[in-house]
């Protein structure tokens, strides 16, 4: 016979499950209905060995329930991690826009964001070469604007009409699955070479923007032409854009590489460590406003989404500030259920007539329904607006709203007999702008002809790079098109790289072995644009605060130069984690003991920013034979980061052959490897 143990007292029932999420100590455990459960071990059987009986209502419930616990994952973005925080207005634009979030200097609304890869699968790794997704909700008290962006400023393709083209060549390949969270292969070469507009932004995911250390040291931009529109309904062209306060860092490709084998999840877990650290990461929200005589005085079209408004033509102009300061408390309720709509915008916000955009604003709404099943998703708590909402929408799968009365209609007279007659919408709300400058048309299915420029800015995209950002735009595309084994969709792409710079084009051919081909005709002939440093991430740098450094620890380490270095990472607000050859710890030289966070081959140096060797001699020479120490000094050398080292330490870096160099600094001036933390010594490597 089964054990028997007794019912819980009735007394202690929740009320009722539709509000009840805190799981307290203790309270009873009930099935979905309310019935207190006295077993959740054992199935109701026939006997002690005997089958299973269909009446086992707890054992089914639960089962059932289990079996469906998994949602369609995005068809693109499947991958990532969202934050809670705050935006902030830190200048006020009302003379540009009464969209109230805008309004008040140090009025703060909650924001959830939402970063993530773009091709792989929601189980894949954090760091592929990638564009990274920039998804802001901003609940303001106008309702919710989501400003769906990316961590790069333009897109692959001109025309939602070729989205679904763009993604079916970067997913896995159809007949065979694979490769998965990679655009190196057959298909997404193929495809691009035969899109010159394609081309800018395969510029900049062969860059190290598609590389990020973090999410936090990535930009983020909204990417088309949005309009603004003020009370006297002015309107002025803006588009967007995020500016880290952490700076801008990216990993090389080697790192990203071993990164992935060592911390798939590297990029959530930096998220999640910095946010428990306290670490809150920070962005300033800023805009680049002009008006359409500007516009139709530029060489692009400022409606063309592979297109950029050089920061040097029209200033950054920052107007607030987003914190990101909490962790959701539950990754399938927030960050799985978020749905972001580019069609959610806010009276004083308004679309320009991007094609790309224009479509965009189709498909989110219409891809929540199949991936969240129902059209009331707006009531999941992440996605319900904070201020009021009111409306005659009514039922549908899911429906937790319990609405009074009979007034589901409008216009209603239930007011003379003394009824609710619901909403009335009001002249305060959102209207469209009416837009003079759309001069009446034939209905045309073409692209527009001032989009036909596809070479000019990547061009200038690539020669705003210091060497270093050059050479390992290079080795992108030599790696990428290595993995692609079509020889003419190699030869096609190297004639499209031939438009936008023929040592470019050359250094590619020459890494792959091959011979350059006559170049493809370009639609329109690309011309020389000044180069804008703000398109480098190395003429602009990275910030020390929230970096993380790798302390590797021996036996008989000196204490006090494991305190003091401790002591100048907390004050710089640098994070740090201490690796040993065992998780236990060490034993220090004043006999007390140092309990490690990692053991040695489960952090190895590319999970850091820079690293420091605190060890003895004798215990160096010992470890310096294990692999995972080898490989944990000549990587963090090799990925040309500082290092910090005791007397062994070095003893350790002269054991790899690696010369120590203005980099590699003495353990006992702690201040010199917190400087260079952010940094990297580039002379250490050949670049090509
Ligand atoms: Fe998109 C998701 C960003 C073009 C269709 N997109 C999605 C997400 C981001 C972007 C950040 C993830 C949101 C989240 O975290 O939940 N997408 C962009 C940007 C684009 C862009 C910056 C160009 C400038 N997207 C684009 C086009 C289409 C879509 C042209 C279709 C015509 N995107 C989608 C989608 C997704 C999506 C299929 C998948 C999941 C979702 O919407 O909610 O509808």
């Amino acid at each position: 016979m089964a054990k028997h143990t007794s019912n819980p007292s009735h007394n202690a029932l929740p009320q009722g499950s539709g509000g009840e999420t805190q799981q307290r100590g203790g309270c009873p455990l009930t099935t979905n209905h309310g019935v207190p459960i006295s077993d959740n071990q054992n199935s109701l059987k026939l006997g002690t060995r005997g089958p299973t009986l269909l009446e086992d209502f707890v054992l089914r419930e639960k089962i059932f329930h289990f079996d469906h616990e998994r949602i369609p994952e995005r068809i693109v973005h499947a991958r990532g991690t969202g934050v809670h925080g705050y935006f902030e207005c830190t200048q006020p634009i009302p003379e540009l826009t009464k969209a109230s979030l805008f309004q008040k200097k140090g009025e703060r609304i909650p924001v959830f964001c939402r970063f993530s890869t773009v091709a792989g699968s929601k189980g894949s790794k954090d760091t592929p070469r990638d564009v990274r997704g920039f998804a802001v909700k901003l609940y303001t008290n106008e309702g919710n604007w989501d400003l769906v962006g990316n961590n790069m400023p333009v897109f692959f393709i001109q025309d939602a009409m070729k989205f679904p083209d763009l993604i079916h060549a970067v997913k896995p390949e159809a007949d065979r699955g694979f490769p998965q969270a990679a655009s190196a292969h057959d298909t997404f070469w193929d495809f691009v070479s035969l899109m010159p507009e394609s081309t800018h932004t395969v510029m900049w995911l062969m860059s190290d923007r598609a590389l990020p250390r973090s999410f936090r040291t990535m930009e983020g931009f909204g990417v088309h032409t949005f309009i603004l529109v003020n009370e006297k309904d002015e309107t002025h062209f803006v588009k967007f854009h995020w500016k880290p306060k952490q700076g801008l860092q990216s990993t090389l490709w080697d790192e990203a590489v071993k990164i992935s084998g060592a911390d798939p999840d590297y990029l959530r877990r930096d998220m999640y460590e910095a946010i428990q650290a306290g670490h809150f990461p920070e962005w300033e929200l800023g805009i680049q406003v002009f008006d359409k005589e500007w516009a139709d005085q530029q060489p692009y079209d400022v409606l063309d989404a592979t297109k950029i408004i050089p920061e040097e033509d029209i200033p950054v102009k920052v107007i607030g500030r987003m914190v990101l300061d909490r962790y959701p408390d539950n990754f399938f309720a927030e960050t799985e259920q978020v749905a972001f709509l580019p069609t959610n915008v806010v009276p004083g916000i308004d679309f320009s007539n991007d094609p790309l955009l224009q479509g965009r604003l189709f498909s989110y709404l219409d891809t929540q329904k199949s991936r969240l099943g129902t059209t009331n998703f707006h009531q999941i708590p992440v996605n319900a607006p904070k201020c009021p909402m009111h409306n005659f929408q009514r039922d549908g799968m899911m429906q937790t709203h319990v609405f009074k009365g009979r007034a589901t209609y409008e216009p209603n007279s239930l007011d003379e007999v003394g009824e609710e007659t619901g909403p009335r919408a009001s002249e305060q709300g959102f209207t469209t702008v009416a837009r003079h400058d759309i001069e009446p048309a034939e209905k045309l299915r073409v692209r527009a002809e001032a989009f036909a420029d596809h070479f000019s800015q990547s061009r200038l995209f690539y020669r705003s790079q210091t060497p270093v950002e050059q050479a390992h735009i290079i080795a992108g595309f030599v790696f990428e098109l290595s993995k692609v084994q079509l020889d003419h969709v190699r030869l096609r792409m190297l004639g499209q790289l031939l438009n936008v710079d023929k040592e470019l084009a050359q250094a590619v051919a020459d890494g792959l072995g091959l011979d350059l081909p006559a170049p493809i005709p370009a639609a329109k002939e690309p011309f020389d644009m000044p180069p804008s440093d703000a398109l480098s991430i190395l003429k602009r740098g990275g910030a020390v605060a929230g970096r993380c450094v790798g302390i590797l620890v021996s036996d008989g380490a000196d204490k006090k130069a494991v305190q003091q270095l401790q002591q100048a990472l907390d004050k710089a607000k640098v994070m740090y984690k201490v690796v040993a050859e065992k998780v236990g710890g060490v034993t220090l030289n004043d006999g007390s003991h140092l309990k490690a966070d990692e053991k040695i081959d489960g952090a190895p140096s590319v999970l850091f920013d820079a690293v420091a060797l605190i060890l003895t001699p004798e215990e160096a020479k010992r470890l310096a034979k294990l692999k995972p120490v080898q490989d944990f000094v000549s990587d963090a050398y090799n990925h040309c980061k500082a290092i910090a080292h005791s007397d062994g330490g070095l003893a350790l870096l002269k054991n790899q052959q690696l010369q120590p160099d203005a980099f590699t600094v003495d353990i006992n001036d702690a201040q010199a490897l917190v400087s260079k933390v952010s940094e990297r010594l580039w002379e250490r490597v050949p670049q090509s």
